[in-house]
């Protein structure tokens, strides 16, 4: 444990072998890390934390890239963590995105991680959540949570983040799916992305309308009204103005207080998590869960008991444990 205790004293993000290390830790939930986790926790909510988030191929990660190199242009620190709930491995799509990131990954200022589903008790968002308070711990000024597509658990992946982006282009005629799968409740800013292709403006003045009507009641009372902006993240244009949006959501969080409800609303949301996750794990390492499932796996494919005796019989064996 004293391994630990090191690696919280030399968790900064100028160095990256430590923040890598403190990251494997929590994503493993190797022993330890709730300890890391613990001894970090006063250390957070210095990052902005932005979610981004669209169908697969709509340029999130050049995007991402091209944000994180304005950003060092103005003395921020970046740290991008792409996760991809789909995929048991660090896939084809994650590889791609380091090869779009190469640029700024020789910078020592960028951190890039990429994550992908584990067989992990705590679930994908949790971990996620556990693996950007590493890194607004070590002090990265901005953190990018990346995600592949626009499901559920990217939804939920997404929603750790401050800020929400949105990203969609016009070739992929999926615009309309985007907009039912709940993101559009959950974003703060849209994306039109390869402006230089047909159909942009159409998918833009689309976008507008669907959120014309609660733009203009948020407006009166004196809500967020999430801006669609127009970029070419390839070109690197309307990236500048992306980085302006987020920093103009970031000020009105802080202005009107949103930031503090959002983050305790998120930490609540985190306590339960944790809690569920420390319950299973407690259930499992007593092995009587293991136990009585090898127990009468037989009897339950003979059809002999329902698989709710078992899991009752599981939970009699846990009551008797306490
Ligand atoms: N034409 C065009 N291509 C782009 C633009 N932005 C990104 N791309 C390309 O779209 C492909 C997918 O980009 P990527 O950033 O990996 O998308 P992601 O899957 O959303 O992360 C890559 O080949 C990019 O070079 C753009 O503005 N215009
Ligand atoms: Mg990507």
């Amino acid at each position: 444990m004293s391994s630990v205790i090191e690696l919280v004293s030399r968790l900064r993000h100028d160095d990256q072998a430590a923040v890598s290390r403190a990251i494997s830790l929590v994503e493993n939930a190797a022993p330890g890390f709730e300890q890391l986790l613990v001894a970090i926790h006063h250390r957070l909510g210095q990052a902005h934390r932005v979610g981004v988030t669209g169908p697969p191929g709509a340029g999130k990660s050049t995007l991402t890239a091209a944000l994180a190199t304005i950003w060092r242009a103005e003395g921020w620190t970046v740290a991008v963590v792409a996760v991809d709930p789909t995929s048991p491995l660090t896939g084809g799509a994650l590889l791609g995105d380091r090869i779009r990131m190469e640029g700024v990954t020789l910078d020592p200022g960028v951190f890039i991680r990429s994550m992908a589903t584990r067989g992990a008790l705590g679930g994908l968002a949790v971990t996620t959540r556990e693996v950007c308070d590493v890194l607004d711990a070590a002090g990265f000024d901005r953190i990018v949570i990346e995600t592949v597509g626009v499901g559920q658990s990217e939804l939920e992946v997404v929603s750790v983040a401050d800020t929400v982006v949105l990203v969609m282009t016009p070739e992929s005629g999926d615009g309309i799916q985007t907009l039912k799968s709940g993101l559009i409740e959950v974003a703060d800013l849209f994306v039109v992305n390869k402006a230089d292709r047909p159909g942009a403006e159409r998918l833009l003045k689309e976008l507008e309308f669907a959120l014309h009507l609660g733009r203009r009641s948020a407006e009166a009372e004196g809500e967020w009204s999430p801006p669609v902006l127009l970029a070419s993240a390839s070109a690197g244009e309307g990236v500048a103005e992306l980085g302006a949006a987020i920093a103009r959501h970031s000020g009105w969080l802080r202005s009107t207080g949103r930031l503090a409800i959002r983050r305790g609303r998120r930490l609540a949301a985190q306590t339960l998590e944790v809690v569920e996750r420390a319950i299973r794990q407690w259930g499992w390492d007593t092995g009587l869960a293991q136990h009585t499932l090898s127990e009468r796996r037989a009897d339950v494919e003979a059809g002999r008991l329902t698989p709710y005796d078992v899991a009752a019989e599981v939970r009699r064996r846990l009551e008797g444990k306490q």
